[in-house]
C-alpha cells in the first residue's frame, strides 16, 4: 500500500466514506427490521383480534341456536296448550249440550239410554191399589230422601205413597219371574230439548230420536179401584233388590187395547199396548 500523504488522505476519506455507508446500511437494516417487527406485531395483533371475534361470534351463534331451540320448544308447548284449550272448549260445549235437554222417567230401569244423562235412579211409587184418595200420579222417588220437620207417630190425616209392584202373572210381554217384584225407575236427561211419549209405537216418528221403548202399564181396570196414570215401562225389566214379596200395595199391570171406540184395526182387542219415548 502506498504510504504517501495523498494516498493516506484518500485512504482516510475512503475509510470515512466506507464507515459512513456501513453506518447508513446498518441504520437502514435497523429501520427495516423495526418496520418488519412492527408489521409482524400488527399482523399478530390483528390475527389475535380476529381470533377473539371468531370466538365471540361462535358464542353468539351457539346462543342463537340455543334460543332458536327454546323458541321451538315454546312453540310446541303453545300448540299443545292451544289443543288442550280447544278440547276443553269442545268438552264444555258437549256438557252444556248434554245438560240442556228435557227429562223423562225410564220406568223399570236403574240406568239411562246411552245418549242420556242419569239424574238419579230410585223407587217407583204411587197410591194404594184399592184405597181411595191420595195422589193419582206415579212417581220416581229418590233412594236418598231428605227430611225436614216431621212427626213419627201414626196420623190418618195424610195422603200416602207406596212402592209399586209388577203384576204380570197373567200377561205375556214380560218374564213372569218379575211378578210381585218392586219397580225401579231412572230419571234421565235427554241431550235433546223435547221429549215425547208415544203410546202404541216402538219406533219414533221421522226426525225424532228413540230413547227407549217398552209397554204401557197402569192400575188394574176394575170397578172400585181408583185410577193411576199410564206409564211407559222399559221392555227389559229390572227390579228393586229385596222387594220380591207380594205386598199388593201400589201395583201396575200391562195395558191392553179394547176395540170399540178405539178403532180396530189398526188396534187389536186384548193386545198389550207398546210405547216409545222419543226426543228431538
Ligand atoms: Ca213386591
Ligand atoms: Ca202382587
Amino acid at each position: 500500500m502506498d504510504a504517501s500523504p495523498v494516498n493516506l488522505t484518500n485512504n482516510i476519506k475512503h475509510n470515512d466514506n466506507g464507515e459512513l455507508f456501513r453506518c447508513f446500511d446498518n441504520v437502514c437494516i435497523c429501520f427495516a427490521w423495526c418496520i418488519y417487527v412492527h408489521t409482524v406485531e400488527q399482523r399478530f395483533q390483528i390475527k389475535h383480534e380476529l381470533l377473539q371475534h371468531g370466538i365471540e361470534l361462535k358464542k353468539v351463534k351457539e346462543e342463537l341456536e340455543s334460543t332458536t331451540k327454546s323458541l321451538a320448544q315454546v312453540k310446541v308447548e303453545l300448540e299443545s296448550t292451544r289443543n288442550a284449550l280447544n278440547a276443553s272448549r269442545d268438552e264444555i260445549t258437549e256438557i252444556k249440550k248434554e245438560n240442556s235437554g228435557e227429562t223423562y222417567i225410564r220406568w223399570g230401569k236403574t240406568s239411562c239410554p246411552e245418549e242420556s244423562y242419569l239424574v238419579y235412579d230410585g223407587y217407583a211409587a204411587g197410591k194404594h191399589n184399592d184405597i181411595g184418595g191420595s195422589g193419582s200420579n206415579l212417581l220416581c222417588l229418590s233412594k236418598n230422601p231428605e227430611w225436614k220437620d216431621y212427626t213419627e207417630e201414626y196420623n190418618p190425616w195424610t195422603g200416602k205413597i207406596y212402592g209399586i209392584e209388577y203384576e204380570i202373572l197373567q200377561n205375556k210381554p214380560y218374564p213372569k219371574t218379575f211378578h210381585d217384584k218392586n219397580v225401579p225407575c231412572a230419571v234421565c236427561q235427554s241431550k235433546r230439548a223435547t221429549v215425547l211419549i208415544v203410546l202404541g209405537k216402538v219406533t219414533c216418528h221421522c226426525g225424532w230420536h228413540k230413547e227407549f221403548s217398552g209397554y204401557v202399564m197402569s192400575q188394574l181396570n176394575l170397578n172400585g179401584l181408583t185410577p193411576s196414570e199410564y206409564i211407559c215401562v222399559d221392555e227389559k225389566l229390572e227390579s228393586v233388590p229385596g222387594g220380591d214379596a207380594n205386598q199388593n200395595e201400589a201395583v201396575v199391570y200391562p195395558v191392553v187395547a179394547v176395540c170399540g171406540s178405539l178403532k180396530c184395526p189398526p188396534y187389536v182387542n186384548g193386545v198389550e199396548l207398546t210405547c216409545v219415548v222419543c226426543s228431538k
